[in-house]
């Protein structure tokens, strides 16, 4: 069903009843899914189908944004001189980071994660997904800011990761700094700026993670009933 308000197109919600019964556990097994996304550092070469990779980025890409701007460019690199390219450009600048422009209290909370300036990574997995943020867009030299960027990106990327555990993939956030090298690398226009770069794919054999624990909902959370 569709009809007009105000002079602008508007189509019939679809809303998705549940019981409560329902809810509940679609709600658990949510939960209980996502709990056991981790953040993986070690992949195999393994190929994924690009159309997996399409699904992810589309889904990321429904996210809700500021105005509907969608402020955002997903640049998926598979090509090998590229990979390449970006990891020994991201190993530079993490070497400097790790030798000098991380603080001492910043390196030891990275120690139980044992990461270090060496990203293999970034040549290892089939995919690396580089998250831009659109700043501003331009049409016929004109510039128009884009609104609450961070915010409607960081949410593009929750859904990002989220859809990538969903499809049995793993995934890193990670954010070499500075990354305007990117930019450079991916040739990306003025008004996008790198926002974080996810590696995709399949675990190595045998992956081990850090021994964390989630904070409980009573750490996190706060009801005003
Ligand atoms: N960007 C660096 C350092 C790093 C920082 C944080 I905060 C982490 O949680 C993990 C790593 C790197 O990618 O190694």
């Amino acid at each position: 069903m569709e009809k007009e308000i105000k002079g602008y197109p508007y189509i019939q919600f679809e809303h998705q009843h549940l019981s409560e019964q329902e809810m509940l556990s679609q709600s658990n097994t949510y939960y209980r899914q996502l709990d056991k996304r981790r953040s993986v550092r070690e992949y195999s070469d393994k190929a994924v189908p690009r159309e997996v990779i399409e699904n992810i980025v589309k889904t990321a890409s429904s996210a809700p944004s500021g105005a509907h701007k969608q402020p955002w460019t997903f640049c998926v690199v598979s090509n090998k001189a590229t990979k390449k390219e970006i990891r020994a450009a991201a190993e530079k600048e993490e070497q400097e980071s790790y030798s000098g422009r991380m603080s001492e209290r910043w390196l030891k909370d990275l120690q139980p994660l044992g990461t270090d300036w060496r990203k293999p990574f970034l040549e290892t997995a089939p995919y690396l997904i580089i998250v831009f943020k659109k700043v501003y867009e331009e049409e016929d030299g004109e510039k128009s800011n884009n609104y609450y960027v961070n915010e409607s990106v960081g949410i593009a990327c929750g859904f990002l990761i989220s859809a990538i555990h969903q499809a049995g993939l793993v995934t890193l956030t990670h954010t070499p700094s500075p990354m305007n090298f990117l930019t450079e690398i991916l040739g990306r226009p003025k008004n996008e700026r790198p926002f974080l770069l996810l590696p995709v794919g399949y675990p190595a054999e045998e992956t081990f993670v850090p021994k964390i624990e989630r904070k409980s909902l009573d750490e996190v959370a706060v009801f005003y009933e």
